[in-house]
């Protein structure tokens, strides 16, 4: 790629928020986003248009080219007719969800990409309802159509109600997520302009004006091919013409996005004074930036990308971390232009920037100007719809690198907030928790960056839950002199809001709410006038507790615990904060254990698209799997099937899929559920991870962690 030419052209433009789009390129995997990216980076002269289509520029990771999919997103600040274009690449394989929905924060339009064939899918879904959560505004553009030529052998009209049903399905997504006041304005219309049909890989593809300026319909395209002469379309119509007018036109600029986004993303009044200059987008205001993206940096530093909402950074600039509530320096301002990024000396309100900073920086985080960090609120946090469920342990092939690994980690978990590491309390291994078998297999081979690591085969991660209340456990910590009686029991379906959860009782209040939504509830009013270290010691204890419940050691998921009784030395030098927490842990498990426990596993919807007469095949894989089919359609020649496997048996549903289609089926799967196991399966699951983590063969009783009560403490 030419190194960036119209850099001055683009900072002077960056001032005038009327001439700023902030987009970025969403869709299902394979519909074709990183093909179209090329076709634009040839309309802004950055790219070969003879290029445009195969290079595939903005994969510019070895593996993403060796694999041919996106696992990154990619920036990139374009110019195009007198406007600046801050565009982002998203990755649609599910593993990678989390991604898009940080560049989301940054953008203001979006360009859903579709595959004309294939059209709406499961991951086409997320990601528009995400843009639609983040007040991102969605264009549409319905991509391979040269396949309803060649593959479907369609006629002009046949391919019109194609793309009919496209844009019916794409507005019904509007309709179902888009936010009221906004919906209405936001579907798509041909007739508006905000839908768009072509084909990236032949560069070609217009918008109904476009087509009329050109005076050209369905059949001319379909003659085209028919006659081989399609190559010439993409001289005639230009991709990259039809997708830019559309989002120039359709997608608001940076100033007109942050007057209605801001009450969305953003945690604080747009009335105060600091909520009126961000959503008016001003130079003139203080810098306050959203981290969407860290890189670690060559220097120790790290490389921040995000969204700049008000004000103008250059070097040297001291910001505010408003969640870490530390300090960083700018060492360097950067334009990102895809691999790299070019230097400048400043960047102003509304366009998406990388920052070279010192310090902790954390993806969400929120930046301001030092001087007005009292006033600044944080943003929004960020909402990812899938959680780690697949793990692997990993440990250096030389004992003496296991301070190199540690690092290595850290850097993978800063990089990818949806990467989790942590210790496994029994057996001392480093896992490191991720989306799937693929994100994991990315994560490991960039570890072997940095040293020799080898890896278990993937895991599925279980959750312990109960079906019935407790018995009221008394427990005491281990000096005796500290008394606590808790009951637990399942947090009911309505745990979006623990914190309406009420006590037998009806009264109390919750304590703690932990990260895998286990709820800690106090039914005794003895913990208001405690001293602020003792409540902490009593949520450290059950935060402990739920962190690897006591079937298996695999943590807790909805359980309710409620404080009963708190019986507390009258010595303070007694009230030790192990003392509390081991009491705390050893009536949690106490009663967790007479409340019928379970063992949970995650559960993947899996969609499946294969040519109809291979169905019965996958059908009989996705059964052979614990599976359940729950869905079946038909998609032109192609069916989709819909079902649910667990997760624990999806490692390897690659392979077999693919050899039985022999290449021709595609799928998808998506963390749909936690689900109770069979009980004989979750007895030997249970058997085999309490053997791998070295604990006694057989659940401990219940009677282990209770204690008798003897009327003193
Ligand atoms: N026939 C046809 N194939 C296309 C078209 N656009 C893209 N493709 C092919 O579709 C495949 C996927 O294209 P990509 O551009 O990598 O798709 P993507 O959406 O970026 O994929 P991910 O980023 O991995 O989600 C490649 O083999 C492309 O050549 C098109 O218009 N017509
Ligand atoms: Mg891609």
């Amino acid at each position: 790629m030419p190194r960036f030419r119209q850099l001055s052209q683009i900072l002077e433009l960056m001032h005038e928020k009327e001439r700023i789009r902030n987009l970025g390129l969403i869709a299902h995997i394979d519909h074709g986003k990183t093909t179209l990216t090329d076709s634009l980076l040839a309309g802004a002269g950055l790219l070969s248009p003879k290029m445009a289509g195969t290079a595939r520029v903005l994969d510019y990771l070895e593996e993403e080219q060796k694999r041919k999919i996106t696992i990154k997103t990619a920036n990139i600040s374009l110019f195009y007719r007198s406007y600046v274009i801050n565009l982002v690449d998203t990755p649609g394989h599910v593993d990678f969800t989390g991604k898009v929905t940080r560049a989301l924060r940054a953008i203001d339009g979006a360009v859903v990409v579709v595959d004309a064939v294939e059209e709406i899918m499961a991951q086409t879904e997320v990601v528009t309802r995400q843009a639609l959560e983040e007040r991102v505004r969605p264009v549409l553009f319905i991509n391979k159509v040269d396949r309803l030529i060649t593959e479907l052998q369609l006629n002009a009209a046949q391919i019109e109600t194609k793309l009919q049903h496209v844009i019916g399905s794409f507005n019904d997504l509007v309709e179902l997520y888009g936010d009221e006041g906004f919906k209405e304005k936001w579907k798509v219309d041909p007739a508006k302009g905000n839908v768009a049909f072509g084909s990236a890989l032949h560069g070609w593809g217009f918008t109904l004006s476009i087509a009329r300026q050109k005076a050209v319909k369905f059949s001319d395209i379909v003659d085209a091919y028919r006659n081989m002469q399609h190559e010439e379309l993409r001289a005639k119509l230009p991709v990259y013409e039809a997708v830019f007018e559309m989002a120039i036109s359709n997608l608001p600029n940076p100033k007109e996005a942050q007057s209605y986004r801001m009450e969305k993303i953003w945690d604080g009044h747009v009335n105060s004074e600091i909520g009126r200059v961000i959503s008016e987008c001003t130079d003139d205001g203080p810098a306050v930036m959203c981290v969407t993206n860290v890189q670690a940096d060559a220097d120790g530093g790290v490389v921040a990308t995000g969204r700049l909402f008000s004000g103008i950074v250059r070097k040297g600039d001291k910001l505010r971390l408003v969640d870490a509530q530390s300090e960083t320096t700018v060492n360097h301002v950067y334009v990102q232009m895809g691999s790299f990024r070019e230097e400048v000396a400043e960047v102003s309100a509304g366009n998406i920037l990388a920052l070279a900073v010192s310090g902790a920086v954390k993806a969400g985080e929120t930046l301001v100007d030092s001087v007005h960090q009292e006033a600044m609120v944080p943003f929004e946090g960020i909402n990812y719809v899938s959680e780690p469920v697949v793990t692997v342990a990993v440990e250096p092939k030389d004992p003496k690198d296991l301070p190199l690994l540690l690092e290595a980690l850290d850097k993978l978990a800063v990089e990818d907030p949806n990467l989790t590491v942590n210790v496994d309390k029994e057996t001392g291994e480093y896992l490191l928790n991720g989306m799937g078998e693929l994100h994991l297999e990315i994560a490991i081979k960039q570890l072997g960056n940095s040293l020799q690591v080898s890896s278990s085969t993937p895991r599925v991660v279980y959750r312990e839950s109960v079906t019935t209340k407790g018995v009221k456990a008394m427990a005491k910590s281990p000096n005796k002199q500290n008394k606590f009686v808790i009951q637990v029991e399942p947090l009911t379906e309505d745990t979006a809001e623990p914190e309406r959860q009420d006590c037998a009782e009806d009264a109390g209040s919750v304590l703690s709410v932990d990260e895998y939504r286990n709820v800690l509830f106090d039914c005794s009013g003895k913990t208001e006038p405690l001293d602020e270290a003792v409540l902490e010691s009593i949520i450290s204890g059950f935060e402990f507790a739920c962190r690897a419940g006591p079937l298996c050691g695999e943590p807790m998921k909805h359980v309710k615990a409620n404080i009963v009784d708190i019986q507390l030395s009258k010595k303070t030098e007694l009230q030790g904060s192990m003392e509390i927490m081991r009491g705390v842990s050893k009536a949690v498990f106490g009663s967790f254990l007479t409340a019928r426990p379970v063992l949970l596993e995650p559960v993947y919807k899996t969609l499946i698209t294969v040519p109809t007469e291979l169905v019965g095949e996958c059908q009989r894989i996705v059964s052979s799997r614990r599976g359940k089919i729950s869905g079946f359609e038909h998609k032109g020649l192609l069916a989709v099937i819909t079902g649910y496997v667990p997760v624990a048996e999806s490692f390897c549903l690659s392979q077999e899929l693919r050899s039985t289609a022999s290449g021709r089926a595609f799928w998808q799967s998506i963390l749909d559920r936690w689900e109770r196991m069979p009980e004989k399966l979750a007895a030997e699951v249970i058997e085999k991870i309490r053997k791998r983590k070295g604990l006694t063969a057989e659940i401990p009783k219940a009677e282990r962690f209770l204690d008798i009560d003897t009327g003193r403490c």
